[in-house]
């Protein structure tokens, strides 16, 4: 039976990338005085690194493979990544990223149901908590799973059984919703049956493990009964 819903957080609860971390990259590169700028195509390619830090280390080491490298490398890159976090919270709380379609009613309807709530991302916790302060409430997620917690970040499945672990339920209890390959392959490997609304992004990747594919929740009607049918067989 279905128990709680755990959610991915960029790209799924809201479209996060292109206009939230991609453009706050930017600024702080610009900040930074690195004449760097992270194209939305661009971007596309380097969102297969999930994770900020490592997204940018990525990037260093294949787009910039002649720039000297700092003396503390790992140091460079936090604080790049701090300051983008700063401009990416600046950006949130500025109101320009909503919610995806359909995500709030059916949050709405699971806390009616009774269905425990939990968060599971690759993104920092602050980044998180962030986007739950400005749009849901972060009260109403039990467990809130993010960034660093975990050594290994998706496609690993180690945010989910971090998650899972918290919950005290097993995967067949639980439903998971993300919205790229990346996070399908997380939490298959976790064991969870898991729900895919696709964005521009992510449309074109592999989702053949997914339980449901659909481009947003905003059209299912009575989201909960539907949705737990898919639990079954
Ligand atoms: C998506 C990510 C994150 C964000 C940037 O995570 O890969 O890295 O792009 O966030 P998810 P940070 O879909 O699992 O929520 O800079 O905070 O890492
Ligand atoms: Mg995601």
């Amino acid at each position: 039976t279905l128990k709680a819903l755990i959610f991915d957080v960029d790209g799924t609860l809201a479209e996060t990338e292109r206009d939230g971390h991609r453009v706050a990259f930017n600024q702080a590169f610009a900040e930074a005085k690195l004449d760097w700028n992270w194209s939305v195509d661009l971007y596309g390619e380097l969102l297969d690194v999930p994770g900020g830090k490592e997204r940018i280390r990525f990037y260093l080491e294949k787009y910039q493979p002649h720039l000297e490298k700092p003396e503390n490398l790992d140091e460079f890159i936090s604080s790049l990544h701090h300051l983008k976090n700063q401009y990416y919270r600046d950006l949130l709380a500025s109101g320009t990223i909503p919610l995806r379609p359909g995500i709030k009613r059916l949050i709405q309807a699971a806390k009616t149901a009774g269905l425990r709530l939990a968060i599971a991302t690759t993104s920092a916790l602050p980044n998180a908590m962030a986007l739950l302060e400005k749009t849901l409430n972060p009260d109403w997620f039990e467990v809130i799973g993010a960034g660093d917690i975990v050594p290994a970040k998706k496609p690993a499945p180690d945010i989910y059984y971090y998650v899972l672990e918290k919950l005290e339920l097993t995967p067949q209890d639980c439903l998971v919703f993300e919205d790229s390959h990346q996070g399908l392959k997380a939490a298959t490997k976790a064991g969870f049956k898991t729900i895919v609304t696709v964005n521009n992004y992510t449309q074109n990747q592999d989702f053949s493990d997914a339980a449901l594919v659909v481009n947003h929740l905003g059209e299912v009607d009575k989201p909960l009964t539907c949705l737990a049918g898919k639990l079954e067989g």
